[in-house]
């Protein structure tokens, strides 16, 4: 069977924000997107300058910046605009709804003004999804539910894998989809993004365990891949930006075909 197009889906959602990204794909022709880790706001802005043009996403982890002002949420909105990708916060919320409404709102990095997208343990039960969307809804923000992790030894089981998929499943407009290994439902107009991706394989020192771009889109049917220290750590990181872009793509091309 052909896999639909990513602007075909783009028509299926219920989330402006998950057909904009969905659109966002095919028109830049990229689903790959970098996980920006890095913990000074120089090498932040850098990074995102410069490998803008190869990305539909720039995920980040903001509470790792040692030198963060707010002056730099606005940089990196510039630049998402300049280069045309989305801003993903890997906050990985895990509270009571009440909770992590303020998180989401507040404090030093208020990230629900700036982040396009977050993500959430659906081990709380449905009420971090429902105060999480009481702000996001407002902003045109999405939400991506952990569904199952990269990391070996997670306590991500099937059971668990589709609790996650029916709490989604309650909030249409808001979730957009997951972080997981393998596409969890048929339903075109979830959005899989998959951490975990190196070109060739293996794992880290800490439990990390890598999958190509290949495996994870052909093979898994994820949708974007999401790549750290594959590019960031290499010699040359835009170079290595356009071997995943194009890795990662040409899987696409070669589900859609199939
Ligand atoms: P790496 O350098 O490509 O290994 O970085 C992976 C990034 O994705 C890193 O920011 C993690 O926090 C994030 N991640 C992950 O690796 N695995 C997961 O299951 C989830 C997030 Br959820």
């Amino acid at each position: 069977m052909k896999r639909l197009s990513y602007s075909d889906r783009a028509k299926t959602c219920a989330s402006p924000l998950a057909a904009q990204l969905f659109q966002l794909l095919d028109d830049k022709k990229t689903n790959l997107a970098l996980s920006a880790d890095v913990t000074s706001a120089a090498e932040l802005l850098a990074l995102a300058d410069k490998l803008g043009p190869e990305i539909c996403v720039l995920k980040t982890h903001i509470d790792i910046i040692h030198d963060f002002t707010p002056t730099l949420l606005t940089e990196l909105t510039t630049l998402a605009l300049k280069h045309q990708f989305l801003l993903f916060e890997d906050r990985k919320f895990a509270d009571i709804g009440n909770t992590v409404k303020h998180q989401y709102e507040g404090g030093a990095y208020r990230i629900a003004d700036w982040a396009n997208i977050t993500n959430a343990h659906s081990l709380p039960g449905p009420g971090i999804v429902q105060g999480l969307a009481e702000l996001g809804r407002k902003k045109n923000r999405g939400l991506l539910l952990l569904a199952e992790m990269s990391s070996a030894g997670h306590l991500m089981n099937t059971d668990y894998i589709q609790a996650t998929l029916k709490m989604a499943e309650q909030f249409p407009d808001f979730v957009i989809g997951f972080i997981t290994q393998h596409a969890i439902s048929s339903e075109p107009k979830w959005i899989n993004m998959t951490p975990g991706i190196n070109l060739s394989g293996g794992s880290d020192t800490l439990s990390q365990q890598y999958i190509t771009p290949e495996k994870a889109i052909f093979e898994n049917g994820s949708d974007i891949i999401i790549t750290g220290r594959g590019i960031i750590a290499a010699d040359n990181p835009l170079l290595e930006a356009q071997l995943y872009r194009t890795a990662g793509w040409r899987a696409y091309l070669k589900h859609c075909q199939e």
